[in-house]
């Protein structure tokens, strides 16, 4: 029997440095929403990248950050929790941000996990090498455990595969925990939620994102052959609602194309996607919507 690599790797790393975009260029397909606006990632998911000798499952973790409100305790949570009981923390900085107050609370909870530790410096697309140079630097003299500083651009796939050579160093010798073809641990009405939500993400702009939550009510296949997909999609106020519709309905149905395109390429067949804005105020405080978005419901 042959032996491969394989084990978990935890990403760590303040929101926007990159950490969806690199899982999204390993596995080399969209699996993970990107965004540039901050805490888009509210879940954790499994991403699984397996070759012929080794399987690597990746736990993109919700961005570090300070909690505003009992989402971001959650979130804070589930962050530090993925970092423990995993292989290896990957610790992504961002280049062209310099190293900030941000990355060092990073810094200590990576340090609190006493995982091993490999730091990436990402967007050095963008970023002076000497700036680089110096987060990366910083970065290896905060993290007790780290085994080796990388620079990369996440986004234009720079040094990407030499790190993944290096996380395969470091992982240990183990199963093949999921089926080759797999890429994600997460059901299909998880997947089509974050799609939704991130096409909201880049749609509209300012608290409605982060006033907005999605939930899938109901999947079913119809005799046609079309996958029946019907989501309520939750506001905080009136006035998101409005912007969310749009005039005439065109903001929602902007977003229900968008998201329609993506889900039918993810399932490989049609989908009819059946969108409800709903208004219910301070979703945020209600514990089964909260515990839904973490998923543990
Ligand atoms: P996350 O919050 O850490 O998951 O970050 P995302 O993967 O969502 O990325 C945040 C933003 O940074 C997006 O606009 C990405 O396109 C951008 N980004 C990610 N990696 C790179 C990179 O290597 N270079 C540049 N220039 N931008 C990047
Ligand atoms: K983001
Ligand atoms: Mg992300």
């Amino acid at each position: 029997m042959m032996n491969i690599k394989s084990g978990f790797v935890a990403l760590a790393g303040k929101p926007n440095v990159g950490k969806s975009t690199f899982i999204n260029t390993v596995l080399g397909r969209k699996v993970v929403i990107v965004s540039d606006k901050p805490q888009t990632t509210r879940n954790r998911i499994n991403c699984i990248y397996t070759d012929k000798d080794a399987q690597i499952v990746f736990v993109d973790t919700p961005g570090i950050h300070k909690p505003l409100h009992r989402l971001g305790e959650y979130m804070v949570r589930a962050a530090v929790q993925a970092l423990k009981g995993v292989d290896i923390v990957l610790f992504m900085l961002d280049a062209a941000d310099g190293f900030t107050k941000t990355d060092e609370q990073v810094a200590k909870i990576v340090n609190e996990s006493r995982t091993k530790t490999i730091i990436a410096v990402n967007k050095i697309d963008v970023a002076g090498e000497e700036k680089a140079k110096s987060v990366g630097e910083l970065a290896k003299s905060m993290v007790e455990n780290a085994v080796s500083v990388h620079y990369i651009s996440a986004l234009k796939g720079i040094g990407v595969f030499e790190l993944l050579d290096r996380i395969k160093e470091e992982l240990p010798e183990g199963p093949q925990y999921y089926p080759e073809d797999m890429i994600t641990d997460r059901p299909l009405s998880f997947m089509a939620a974050e799609i939704i939500r991130e096409k909201i993400f880049h749609l509209t702009r300012q608290e409605v994102p982060h006033s907005t939550a999605v939930v899938i009510e109901e999947i079913k296949d119809r005799p046609n052959g079309v996958l029946y997909i019907r989501a309520n999609i939750y506001v905080e106020r009136d006035s998101q609602k409005g912007i969310l519709i749009g005039k005439n309905g065109s903001m929602i149905k902007k977003i229900g194309t968008l998201a329609r395109e993506e889900i039918e390429f993810l399932v490989g067949r049609k989908v009819f996607l059946d969108l409800n804005v709903k208004v219910k105020e301070k979703w945020r405080e209600k514990d089964f919507i909260i515990l839904q978005e973490i998923g543990l419901k």
